[in-house]
């Protein structure tokens, strides 16, 4: 095995084969893909075969898959496979109604748990390190995405879980944990719980961080690095992508190379639905190309980038996508978890003490993102401070359930909220970005 790659007759694929990979691919999709109830229904009334697709460019013809079809055809509908082949199933972390379901084959664990030890061994980690992953275990694909990745990789897995920064800590110093996954939010917690238990990190032998599953600036990773005493590397996916492993950056630090031998990208305008330019923003369109029980294709994530153009100096010709920079939607994303303000707004409506008007601010408090919901009360409600108190605090507890984060909820008198004349403004992100 070369040095420098773990598969390197992948990742340094002249363009021209890997397009032609990436096409030959896709017609295997295609054919795949055309099992499933969904797309055998979509490909009958577009008139699609895999002969439609002669070139990439062709994949134009082909109609987008949206979040709101994986919900409607929840669970099965996209399933294409056989599910006696099926050996598991993950959910999108956003709980608006149906969760978006992806069901996989071993051979699709299989190629995810390569393109994780890819990664990881693309910034340097070997069979002799221990990776400790502080990420939620469970559905989150986080959890099981990295551990087997890591296994994969041969290098001593950790699987802490999320949470008790003590815990981490010891273990970290224990088991000489050489590298480690959290979300960018959590590590920042992480070197301040160092800080307060006196410890040093760069007395311990940490120095990788993989950060990502949520919106964070070079500025915040800068910290990241200079808190903990690391090299800290930008890691993105989506759990109908897999999870993690779909673009991570190199020891460049200047881009995440996306894995295109098994998704095929495109960056198109959300409004027009037309391609941009390359270097331009828009919007993360995804096909998988390595899928077996759960193909999707154009799968429009929402997510605003830009495609980095020029060469990558590590050699590797896959494409470089710029950090995340917004949504296209109104999702977001705070201490790791996908919320959408519908599911704020749905636990609000319930309560007839509260008026319609409300809205959600983002802030950062000592590293530490917050999320306030404010809503105004209704002529409904009383004025007994401890009935609101009580109120308070059973709004809160179901917005807790809800969205799996505790909210820090204000009831504010009816008519001092904003008013907005055209579309509600729900959400102020405030968080340094
Ligand atoms: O967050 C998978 C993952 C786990 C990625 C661990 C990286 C590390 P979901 O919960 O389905 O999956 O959320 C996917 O999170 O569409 C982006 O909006 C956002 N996201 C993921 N990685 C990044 C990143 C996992 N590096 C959604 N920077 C995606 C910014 C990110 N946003």
């Amino acid at each position: 095995m070369n040095a420098n790659y773990w598969e390197e007759e992948i990742e340094v694929i002249s363009r021209e084969k890997l397009q032609e990979l990436q096409l030959q691919r896709f017609r295997k999709t295609i054919e795949r893909a055309s099992n499933s109830p969904y797309y055998k229904q979509l490909f009958k009334e577009h008139g699609i075969t895999s002969d439609s697709i002669q070139t990439l460019d062709d994949i134009r013809k082909l109609p987008f898959t949206t979040k709101a079809q994986m919900r409607e055809t929840y669970p099965f509908g996209l399933v294409a496979g056989d599910m006696k082949d099926a050996v598991r199933l993950h959910s999108s972390s956003g709980t608006t109604g149906n969760p978006t379901v992806i069901v996989h084959s071993q051979h699709d664990l299989d190629s995810w748990a390569n393109l994780v030890a890819r990664c990881l061994y693309m910034v340097g980690l070997r069979s002799t390190d221990v990776f400790q992953n502080s990420s939620g275990y469970g559905m989150f694909t986080g959890g099981l995405g990295f551990q087997y990745g890591a296994e994969r990789l041969g290098a001593l897995t950790v699987p802490a879980a999320a949470g008790n920064s003590k815990r981490q800590i010891k273990f970290i110093t224990d088991f000489g944990t050489t590298a480690l996954h959290a979300i960018p939010s959590y590590a920042i917690r992480l070197a301040e719980v160092f800080q307060e238990e006196g410890i040093d990190p760069r007395d311990t032998k940490l120095t990788t961080l993989v950060v990502g599953a949520e919106p964070h600036t070079d500025e915040q990773r800068k910290k990241i690095e200079q808190m903990l005493g690391v090299k800290a590397y930008n890691s993105f996916g989506m759990s109908e992508m897999n999870g993690p492993g779909v673009a991570f950056e190199c020891k460049e630090q200047n881009g995440m190379h996306f894995w295109e031998d098994c998704f095929y990208v495109e960056i198109i305008d959300p409004d027009t639905e037309k391609p941009v330019p390359v270097g331009e923003i828009g919007e993360l369109v995804l096909t998988t190309l390595d899928r077996e029980m759960m193909p999707l294709i154009r799968y429009r994530t929402r997510d605003l980038t830009r495609i980095i153009p020029g060469e990558c100096p590590c050699g590797r010709t896959h494409v470089r996508i710029d950090r995340i920079k917004g949504r296209s939607d109104d999702m977001f994303i705070i201490k790791g978890v996908n919320i959408f303000p519908m599911q704020v707004e749905k636990i609000l409506v319930q309560f007839p003490e509260l008026g319609s008007n409300y809205l959600i601010t983002l802030t950062t408090h000592d590293y530490q993102d917050e999320m306030i919901v404010e809503v105004e009360l209704s002529d409904l409600s009383s004025d007994n401070y401890i009935q609101l108190e009580n109120l308070r605090k059973e709004i809160t507890r179901q917005l807790r359930d809800e969205i799996l984060i505790t909210p820090k909820v204000k009831l504010v008198k009816k008519g001092s909220l904003p008013q907005s004349e055209g579309k509600a403004v729900r959400v102020k992100d405030l968080r340094q970005q």
